[in-house]
């Protein structure tokens, strides 16, 4: 080699190490303790490159798209679209040995949508439910509320609440889910008319809602700024242990229940450090940690033990046995309705 060429190349190898040992996570806003992250890159050399989303319509646009994505975090009720259009990967449960920690009972659950548990590992899971600031609401109300989604889909009673703020989150899926389950139908087992009815209600229900969105409504319900929000559990939690009067309440008419995943897509470059990464978060204790900073359920079962007591024992994080019996599972739509309620949430969003 030429002489002068040897010094050159010492100065770039760094800059090629470094292209080569990074992967690029795409997870839900608010999902993740933020020092895990650090922790990975700090002990294995790896940089992450994480960015977030706040809907599933972001992360499914994402991968059609074909973005370089190595990580994802899709929802179980998504993965047989994405398996079925090729856009995930199959795991290497070789490289991952810590996938023995996992929840046997969610892997189950997940199997319903990814056959063998091939392509995903139950990560963070959940209920949705509504976060009350009691308060407030009641003031609003005029008296003690009902546990109930009327809260919401009666226009009466979302009236009287709007003045000290509703919000609803941007999820179809789970709005049109428990709406349906309210008026005793599934979403589901709708006819596309149906839906088409639902949208209506919703955009009769739209004055009432200062707005539509899964990530503003984090920031206002901890500074007190909603009384009654549609809310994926942890939110919820957070905004209490922020030290808002904030309780996190499952409708007597039951909700759903969503198992989010740690997922390879077909587009990844670098499966082999996807592997790692996701091998380093089924370790028992970062589980742990990243429980402890979300609020959010863990899908890993021995992560419990290493949670405080009274997070362990923090009543809506984990759901009681009674809970658990309102809860359903979200379920993936047949094509031709899943283009219906794209259709029928387009038009609500945009106040049409
Ligand atoms: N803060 C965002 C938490 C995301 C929770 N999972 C959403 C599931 C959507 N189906």
């Amino acid at each position: 080699m030429p002489r002068l060429l040897a010094p050159l190349l010492l100065a770039l190898l760094p800059t090629l190490a470094q292209a080569e040992d990074l992967i690029r996570v795409y997870n839900w806003n608010d999902y993740i303790a933020p020092q895990v992250l650090k922790d990975f890159e700090q002990h294995t050399g790896i940089r992450v490159d994480y960015r977030t989303f706040s809907s599933a319509e972001e992360l499914e646009q994402a991968l059609a798209g074909g973005e370089p994505i190595d990580v994802a975090v899709p929802s179980h009720n998504a993965l047989p679209r994405l398996i079925s259009s090729g856009r995930l990967q199959p795991l290497d449960f070789k490289l991952l040995p810590n996938r023995k920690h996992l929840d046997k009972q969610l892997l189950s659950k997940v199997a319903a949508s990814d056959p063998n548990n091939r392509h995903a590992v139950p990560y963070l899971w959940g209920a949705v439910g509504l976060a009350v600031n009691t308060p407030q609401a009641e003031k609003a109300f005029g008296g003690p509320l009902p546990q109930s989604w009327s809260l919401l889909f009666d226009p009466e009673q979302s009236a009287r609440l709007s003045q000290c703020g509703v919000s609803l989150l941007d999820a179809p899926d789970e709005t049109l889910a428990v709406l349906l389950n309210y008026q005793g139908r599934s979403l589901a087992r709708s006819a596309p008319s149906r839906l088409k009815r639902s949208g209506d209600l919703l955009a009769a229900l739209r004055p009432n809602l200062r707005y539509i969105d899964s990530q503003r409504y984090i920031a206002d319900l901890n500074a007190g700024k909603l009384c009654v929000a549609m809310a994926w559990v942890g939110d919820a939690l957070n905004a209490a242990a922020a030290g808002q009067p904030v309780n996190f309440m499952v409708p007597q008419e039951g909700s759903v229940l969503f198992i989010d995943n740690l997922v390879i897509p077909a587009s990844a470059h670098r499966a082999d450090l996807a592997h790692r990464f996701i091998d380093y978060l089924l370790q028992p204790q970062i589980a742990a940690r990243i429980t402890s900073e979300t609020l959010y359920p863990s899908g890993n079962a021995d992560a419990r033990q290493y949670l405080d007591e009274a997070l362990r024992n923090q009543p809506g994080l984990y759901p009681d046995k009674d809970t658990k019996r309102r809860l359903f599972p979200l379920e993936a739509l047949p094509e031709k309705l899943g283009v219906t309620r794209d259709q029928v949430w387009a038009a609500f969003r945009a106040g049409k």
